[in-house]
């Protein structure tokens, strides 16, 4: 019988036959499968799933749901559980050295506990971590060790760090992780003490950046260091451009703190300007997409957060209104602020 030989950057089987199939490799030696190598050298992939098309795990396991604190709207929104009953879940919130050192992080964690019991999640632990913290990955490992479980899965959504987690805790130096998502495309396997740990392909959200802009465009607009939170003062009736992607008004004057990539341009300018700016009839402001919609939320008292995609999101302080024009399809919530 022949030896499957995998990817060792995507985990999915090599074949030489079908150039259309995942795993397709002009030669069985190559240590990459061609979409690993297209991916490496020019940014191009797409693969992705959704919990149901999940294999049924073995009982017993630990699925460690990983999520990036820049996805944190969506934390407990794949229903992975109702699929894999049986298992652990242990809520893994990853990218935290994104967030800026003063966060209460005591009252984030508070957040999203209160949240789960609200949402009747099952699980036995959260966990606030960077994957870029060798303390953070030893406390990980020390963890994982001392569950008897023997099979441990990592999930989320693309881009979360699963695959970087995957090899600081197996110490492999070959399987794939940067900011291009779908990047995973199926089950990578390794020892891991006694124990197996599986890093699954990434679980697929609707609207995010990567759908919409070309790898070399969202790979600058997503986080990947400490964010410095941005304070604008506005007044009513006024907008806020982010990019050529994101318009925003406000109907009553207000403190917005955005939480965004350093090299994310805002402009204020007014509402009159919206339409010719997307449509690019300004020198000097680069516009990304050619198709938009206009989306409005009700921010009530208290303070409330909205998510732009998997790009980082602003803090406002309700009562207001926000009428925000966005690329079509493009994925923003509201939801309360977790942290101050
Ligand atoms: N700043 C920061 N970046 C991280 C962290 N963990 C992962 N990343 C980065 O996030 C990007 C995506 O990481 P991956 O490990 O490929 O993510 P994934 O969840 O395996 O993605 P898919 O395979 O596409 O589902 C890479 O650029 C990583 O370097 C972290 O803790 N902090
Ligand atoms: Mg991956």
């Amino acid at each position: 019988m022949s030896k499957t030989i995998r990817c060792q950057g995507c985990g999915a089987t090599l074949q030489t036959e079908d150039e259309s199939r995942v795993g397709y490799a002009k030669s069985l030696d190559l240590t990459y499968c061609q979409s690993c190598y297209r991916l490496m050298h020019y940014g191009e992939s797409i693969t992705h799933f959704h919990p149901e098309d999940l294999p049924s795990l073995p009982e017993n396991s630990i699925i460690l749901m990983i999520s990036s604190v820049l996805h944190l709207d969506m934390l407990f929104s794949y229903p992975v559980y109702r699929y894999q009953p049986d298992a652990k879940y242990v809520y893994i919130i990853n990218q935290l050295d994104l967030l800026p050192k003063s966060t209460n992080l005591d009252l984030l964690i508070d957040q999203i506990t209160l949240k789960a019991k609200k949402s009747s999640i099952p699980y036995i632990d959260i966990i606030l971590m960077s994957s870029k913290s060798k303390d953070d990955i030893n406390h990980l490992k020390e963890y994982l060790y001392a569950h008897k479980n023997p099979n441990i899965y990592l999930l989320g959504v693309q881009n979360s760090g699963k695959t970087t987690i995957f090899k600081a805790l197996t110490d492999d130096d070959k399987a794939l992780a940067f900011k291009k998502a779908g990047l995973t495309q199926e089950a990578l396997s390794k020892p891991f003490g006694k124990k197996m740990l599986y890093d699954m392909p990434g679980l697929y959200q609707e609207g995010y950046l990567h759908q919409m802009l070309p790898y070399n465009v969202y790979k600058r607009l997503i986080p990947d260091h400490e964010i410095n939170p941005k304070i604008y003062q506005l007044k009513s009736n006024q907008t806020l451009f982010i990019e050529g992607l994101i318009s925003l008004t406000f109907s009553s004057d207000t403190n917005a703190v955005f939480y965004l990539d350093d090299m994310v341009q805002i402009h204020k300018t007014n509402p009159s300007r919206i339409k010719d700016l997307l449509e690019n009839k300004e020198k000097n402001f680069k516009v990304f997409v050619d198709s938009y919609e206009e989306k409005s939320f009700k921010v009530p008292f208290g303070k409330y957060q909205i998510t732009f995609a998997d790009m980082g999101f602003v803090h406002l302080n309700g009562p207001l209104t926000v009428k925000m024009t966005i690329p079509k399809g493009m994925h923003i919530s509201l939801s309360e602020a977790l942290f101050q």
